[in-house]
């Protein structure tokens, strides 16, 4: 398995609306922990999570898992018996790479090719969508969320990690130019990160936090931390 570093937008040219196909799959790990800071600090800390909410005999769900570091991460972290981790992801190309990357895990991961909206969730003490929520279309966010309220056990937990967007354009602008600046400490070039920039305009909405916290309640969940933010990147932990 060939790993390459991200050079997918560093020459001009007409640029689509990004898709998660064979070219992105390969150089992925190197695209995502170079454009999303703080990500391997969130990937630690749902192992660590998944040590302290799993529970036994029942189901993790990673949704959009892409190649399965969150995956990964919870069956590491697992403690408890007769857990179950269901990785989903409606890109072939990147679930391909994910089976790959899973030989030789801690556990068993029972991969599906799906989309989120289509999947039941049921049994569940833990469900992570890292960085997955921000593709799906707005229209759809609540009721992906409900569904998986509704399969949450008691007790369990929905780890949600978004880009968001700031508050004011102020606060925005200045997220903005920060995460900027954070890639260009990375080694992207102006280039590539405005013609990133401009494919995933239609494809990524962010939303605010305020508008996170207030849907997570909406779906029925009792509290909600946001415990990771670092520029416009924020991971929350919702409790069922
Ligand atoms: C990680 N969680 O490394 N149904 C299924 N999959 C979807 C859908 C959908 N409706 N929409 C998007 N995806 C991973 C990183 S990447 C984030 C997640 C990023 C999938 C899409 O195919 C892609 O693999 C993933 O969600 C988003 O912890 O690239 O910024």
């Amino acid at each position: 398995m060939t790993e390459r570093r991200d050079r997918l937008y560093d020459r001009p040219g007409e640029v689509g609306d990004f898709v998660f196909d064979a070219a992105v799959a390969q150089v992925f790990p190197d695209m995502i922990s170079r454009s999303v800071p703080g990500y391997a600090a969130i990937i630690n800390m749902i192992e660590l999570l998944s040590a302290m909410h799993a529970q036994p005999g029942s189901r993790l769900y990673d949704l959009g898992c892409s190649l399965g570091a969150a995956s990964l991460a919870m069956a590491r972290g697992l403690v408890q018996p007769d857990c179950h981790i269901i990785a989903v992801d409606n890109a072939p190309a990147m679930l391909e790479r994910a089976r790959e990357h899973a030989v030789g895990a801690a556990q068993t991961i029972d991969f599906r090719l799906s989309d989120i909206r289509d999947v039941e969730i049921r049994d569940a003490s833990m469900v992570v969508l890292n960085f997955t929520l921000q593709f799906v279309p707005l229209e759809d966010r609540e009721t992906l969320l409900q569904r998986i309220r509704g399969g949450l056990r008691p007790g369990g937990i929905l780890i949600l990690s978004e880009k968001i967007a700031g508050e004011s354009p102020q606060t925005d602008a200045a997220l903005v130019e920060m995460h900027h600046a954070f890639k260009r400490q990375q080694g992207y070039s102006d280039l590539e990160i405005s013609q990133k920039r401009t494919a995933l305009e239609n494809v990524l909405l962010p939303e605010t936090l305020a508008t996170h916290l207030q849907r997570l309640e909406h779906a029925g969940f009792a509290r909600v931390h946001p415990w990771f933010q670092c520029f416009n990147f924020v991971s929350m932990v919702a409790l069922a």
